[in-house]
């Protein structure tokens, strides 16, 4: 009899295992930099909370370091359907959602606390209400920093410094348009092209925040580090339709409170880098120049902005900077 009882639990119990295991989706999860690093840190959070809000019915495959491509390709590819997540920056976003640009705008942000604020508050998520007629969720901003120069030839401390370096861009007008003004050659290129573009001096410079530049290790292959801080660059987790439609109510809003709290990480981790990172990229032999003329850098920028308030409307950007 014991036998015949053992045998029943053992099928019941195999049973409900593979139950449970027919019911968990593993989910593509793809970014730029390394798992450590602050892009690695957002995901691994957002990806713990869905498993844990879930009940492990959903859990992810993380593909740092640019293992499904640049940020376009897999935004792409999360439109498409054959990636489920992407954790990007906005870089190249602008070409699939126009609404997005306006937050691309050199020395739009004073600070930090003001971006964040402009992104959590009603400007923010009403640019979030965008995505869907295009084809994608977005789930939450999450965040990239501000963007600093470097380059292999000089310090940059103005404008004129800058001038006639080759620096590659981001695949984003509105970086670009701005950059020239500082007399900048633009040099659009996706990111997993960007360190060897540098090693080989294809490309004089680029410009990325202190977390990216650290976890990519540019200190290998740039001498020169300026703290420009001209651009912020938000980021964002990206979701692909045909996962988010098969999810109920209930999952939708763990994966959007997973999202935000994934973002705050991200952002914990852009407060580290900033206050740890400048020290140790000086320590990896970058000559960094932490003062430079601001002032100069945004009159320089005034013939683009003439054209930023042209494109986005000189109204919508002073409702960003009016945001206290
Ligand atoms: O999102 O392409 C870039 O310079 C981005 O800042 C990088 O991929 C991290």
């Amino acid at each position: 009899m014991k036998l015949h009882r053992l045998a029943a639990g053992l099928s019941l119990g195999l049973g409900l295992a593979c139950a449970a295991h027919a019911q968990t989706t593993t989910l593509k999860i793809g970014y730029a930099t390394t798992k450590e690093s602050h892009y690695g840190v957002g995901s691994t959070v957002f990806c713990d909370e869905i498993e844990k809000g879930t009940q492990g019915r959903y859990k992810c495959q993380h593909f740092p370091n640019s293992a499904l491509g640049g940020e376009r390709e897999q935004i792409e590819a999360v439109q498409l359907g054959t990636q489920d997540l992407v954790n990007t920056s906005t870089g190249p976003v602008g070409n699939f959602v126009p609404e997005v640009k306006i937050v691309d705008i050199p020395f739009l942000f004073r600070d930090y606390d003001h971006a964040r604020k402009v992104m959590d508050g009603p400007i923010g998520q009403d640019i979030l209400s965008k995505f869907p007629s295009k084809g994608i969720i977005a789930l939450a901003w999450t965040e990239n920093g501000f963007r600093h120069m470097t380059n292999s030839k000089r310090d940059i401390v103005k404008p004129a410094d800058a001038a006639g370096l080759k620096m590659r861009t981001m695949e984003n007008k509105v970086h670009m348009d701005g950059y020239r003004t500082f007399g900048i050659l633009p040099t659009p290129m996706a990111f997993p092209e960007l360190f060897g573009a540098l090693q080989q001096g294809t490309v004089d410079g680029q410009e990325n925040p202190i977390p990216v530049i650290l976890s990519s290790k540019f200190a290998q292959v740039q001498k020169h580090l300026s703290l420009t801080g001209h651009v912020y660059s938000p980021a964002l987790l990206l979701m692909s339709p045909r996962v988010w439609n098969k999810l109920s109510d209930a999952d939708k809003k763990v994966f959007v409170d997973a999202a935000r709290k994934g973002g705050e990480a991200q952002r914990k981790k852009v407060n580290e880098d900033e206050n740890n990172g400048i020290a140790q990229l000086e320590k990896d032999g970058m000559k960094v120049t932490r003062t430079v003329d601001g002032a100069a850098f945004r009159e320089a920028l005034k013939p683009a902005y003439a054209s930023y308030a042209k494109e986005f409307g000189a109204d919508n950007i002073k409702k960003i900077t009016d945001v206290k």
